[in-house]
């Protein structure tokens, strides 16, 4: 090793991959992040955001580096720097003023989620403020997967056994774009001869390589997931034992799978009926992975449908198996994250909790028994601007691009014009910290501390902060800590108990407990290795009121919604004829590009010169029908939506015919302030956010909607 030069053992935290990354840090500035290949979780998996993204982010030369104060008129673009003593007593006391004047509970909170250590630092911030409002991104996520998971008692999350299986069940995943480490141990599945089925109406990599490649109309597996399992109970390749002692349900179950015959599966989805059978019998010949992703999650029957694939998994006895999909694994004394918010300690009262906005309507998302506690996004935006069911003024943003990255982005605009203040954290300039009145500096992955627990390892992982922060950025558990002593030593006395410790590396080893490693010990080879074993139900049951996977759920029997997995007829097709006639296609969007992470990177070179506009593709069939070629630009509007978006053309039958499909994301960084494109380029700007929603999680639909299209004829 050169003198001055240094190779530090961490993980990337671009995306929730999670990846094993080798940062060289030569003179105090860091030259290459490179993949790691003895990292256990991703085993050298990597990506070109890692390599490229993360270090140009983190020297670009438009970095928000200094806090910054609003001078001129919100959204104007004037800007003032200020010290962080300054920003953070005028945020403490905007957000005081706030409080007094409309109570704790009008202050809200906005990031991605508490799977990183910012989505607990902004809720235990706001709950030091006494309001239980955060908002998450994970409605438009894996919400919907999440909420199944645990409704049916499963808790598989990130915990495919893609490597030792011998089918892997790949819906609505791709893996190529999203998760790297997931598609290496495809790939090395495949070579080893296991079977790949797909479900996607699109093509991707995986649905290339596979065996079987169902292509359904969006929106429609659960009728496939059904038959599947129908079509197992009728072959007797169901799992008798697991059934018998940890399964309830499964008589309802077979009689609702009973409803979905491959036949009439075939007709609701478009997939030939012997491409469903040859399905099942494939997947009946395990050990067999399921592998899902957001292309079934993210809309408004999002939790039914993994519903139908989670029973799938329970009963055909792949449920943590090798080969199959483990549950979570976790070393005794570790603290997740999502239990920090759960802890007795950190919690506010619970006639508080109850009030979260959304808890009334979907319990099992927002509010007390939520999953991550977070609010109902849509009907905060609605407070904001109507002041119903109790007016929400402040707003904390951190590490979300809102503007874009909801749905219906002129209402969130609206909302976010009209709060009494908005702060927002952030790295570069983006549309949402345009408006705020305050803009701090945050730190990047290369520069803070995190601690992990990865599914796929399983094992820990360690972040390691490989150079000091450039200019004055810090990270947001300083932020959340200084801003709480702050408004302890303005009177609100009892802030202290939600961020009680002094650093982040404090937090840290919290979070490690009595787990048997330490912060210290992990920063030799950036992860920890735990031993685990299959089948830990045998001794402690599943987390469900009766202790066994819950094939009919009796908390949604409580909750009078369906108990059991149906099919739910998709959006375009619970429209009226006449909205169907104005909006005769389908629209599906998200898919995911390797050089872009949602709205991010989209200021890097590089990443521009491979993805240079957003694109809608569209089948020959349906492009010759509206006589549009290549690279055309389209508007795009959907039913209800509350605006157009510009989209360029992209003639394949990577989709199908009468299904435009497109990303998300866009915004153009070098066009005008405060837009910057987000009303023009950006899906979301098409969008509405009011549902319909799903019952469970409140998710409004990211894919199958009834949309149409037409030719911007000037641009
Ligand atoms: N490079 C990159 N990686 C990322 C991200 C990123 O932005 N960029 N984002 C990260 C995040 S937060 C997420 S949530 C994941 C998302 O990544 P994935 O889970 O892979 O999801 P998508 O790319 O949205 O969609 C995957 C596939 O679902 C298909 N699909 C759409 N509708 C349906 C449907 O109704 N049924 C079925 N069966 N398939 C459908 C699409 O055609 C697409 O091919 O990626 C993560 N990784
Ligand atoms: N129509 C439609 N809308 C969608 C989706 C869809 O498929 N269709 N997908 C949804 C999904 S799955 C998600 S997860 C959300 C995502 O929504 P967001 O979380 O809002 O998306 P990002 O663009 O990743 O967030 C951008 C911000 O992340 C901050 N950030 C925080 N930490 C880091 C970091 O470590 N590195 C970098 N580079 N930036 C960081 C940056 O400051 C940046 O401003 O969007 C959702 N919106
Ligand atoms: S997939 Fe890419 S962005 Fe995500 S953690 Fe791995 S290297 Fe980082
Ligand atoms: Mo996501």
């Amino acid at each position: 090793m050169e003198s001055g030069t240094t190779i530090i053992p961490s993980t990337c935290w671009e995306c929730s991959a999670h990846c094993g990354s080798l940062v060289t840090v030569e003179d105090g500035r860091v030259t290459k992040v490179s993949p790691y290949p003895e990292h256990p979780a991703s085993l050298g998996a990597f990506c070109v955001k890692g390599i490229r993204g993360l270090p140009e982010l983190t020297y670009h030369p438009d970095r928000v580096l200094y806090p910054m104060k609003r001078t001129g008129p919100r959204g104007g673009g004037r800007w003032q720097r200020v010290s962080w003593d300054e920003a953070l007593d005028e945020m403490a006391e905007a957000m005081l003023a706030v409080r007094e004047r409309y109570g704790p509970k009008a202050l809200c909170g906005a990031v991605s989620n508490a799977h990183f250590s910012r989505g607990v630092m902004l809720a235990l911030l706001l709950r030091a403020y006494g309001s239980p409002n955060w908002m998450m991104n994970q409605d438009l996520c894996g919400g919907c997967r999440a909420l199944s998971d645990r409704i049916t008692g499963l808790a598989i999350s990130k915990g495919e056994d893609i490597d030792n299986t011998r089918c892997a069940l790949v819906v609505g995943r791709n893996p190529y774009a999203a998760d790297p480490p997931q598609w290496q141990a495809l790939k090395r599945a495949k070579a080893k001869g296991a079977r790949v089925v797909v479900l996607d109406p699109g093509e991707t990599p995986a649905s290339t390589m596979a065996d079987v490649w169902l292509r359904p109309r969006p929106g429609t597996d659960a009728a496939i997931g059904l038959a599947m399992i129908h079509w197992l109970v009728e072959h007797g390749r169901y799992d008798r034992d697991f059934v018998e002692r940890w399964c309830h349900g499964f008589d309802a179950l077979v009689e609702r799978a009973a409803q979905y015959p491959a036949e009439r599966a075939a007709k609701l989805t478009g997939v030939p009926r012997a491409d469903i059978e040859k399905a099942a019998e494939y997947y009946a010949d395990g050990p067999s992975c399921f592998v899902s992703g957001h292309g079934i999650d993210a809309f408004s029957a999002g939790v039914q449908t993994f519903r139908a694939f989670h029973c799938l998994v329970a009963i055909s006895g792949n449920l943590d198996r090798e080969g199959g999909n483990r549950r979570v694994k976790k070393p005794a004394g570790f603290t997740n994250y999502i239990e920090v918010l759960h802890k007795p300690e950190f919690r506010l009262p619970l006639e508080v909790e109850n009030q979260t906005i959304g808890a009334d309507r979907f319990p099992l998302w927002a509010g007390p028994e939520g999953w991550q506690t977070a609010c109902h996004n849509p009907s905060v935006i609605e407070a904001v601007l109507s002041g119903k069911p109790y007016p929400v003024r402040a707003m904390y943003v951190s590490g979300v691009n809102i503007v874009v990255t909801y749905p219906d982005t002129p209402k969130t605009l609206a909302a976010l014009k009209s709060l009494d203040f908005l702060a927002v954290a952030t790295h570069m300039m983006n549309p949402t910290a345009e408006y705020a009145d305050i803009v701090l500096p945050k730190t990047t992955g290369l520069e803070d501390e995190e601690v992990s627990l990865e599914g796929s390892g399983p094992c820990l992982s360690l972040i390691q902060p490989a150079v000091e922060p450039l200019g004055e950025a810090r990270g947001d558990f300083r932020i959340a800590h200084d801003l709480a002593r702050r408004i302890e030593a303005r009177g609100v006395t009892e802030a202290r108990r939600f961020i009680p410790w002094e650093t982040k590396r404090e937090f840290n080893e919290f979070l490690l407990g009595d787990c048997g490693v330490t912060v210290e010990q992990m920063r030799e080879k950036g992860y920890a290795n735990f031993p685990f074993t299959y089948g830990d139900f045998e001794k402690a049951g599943f987390k469900t009121k009766t202790g066994k996977v819950e094939l009919y759920s009796e908390r949604l029997a409580e909750l009078g919604l369906d108990p059991l997995p149906d099919y739910t007829p998709t959006r375009s097709e619970r429209e009226t004829p006449a909205v169907r006639d104005a909006y005769p296609l389908t629209l599906l969007t998200g898919v995911r590009e390797r050089t872009y992470h949602h709205s991010r990177f989209r200021d890097q070179g590089w990443a521009r010169k491979v993805s240079p506009d957003p694109w809608l593709q569209l089948h020959p069939e349906t492009a010759t029908r509206y006589r549009l070629a290549e690279d055309d630009w389209v508007w795009v509007e959907t039913a209800g939506g509350p605006g157009r978006c510009r989209l360029k053309v992209r003639v394949t039958e990577a989709t199908l015919p009468g299904v435009a499909r497109t990303g998300m994301g866009w915004w153009y960084p070098e066009a005008e302030a405060p837009h910057r494109g987000a009303l023009e380029v950006n899906i979301n700007a098409a969008m509405r956010y009011d549902g319909p929603w799903d019952p469970v999680t409140g998710s409004a639909d990211t894919r199958g909607l009834p949309c149409r299209i037409a030719k911007v004829e000037t641009l």
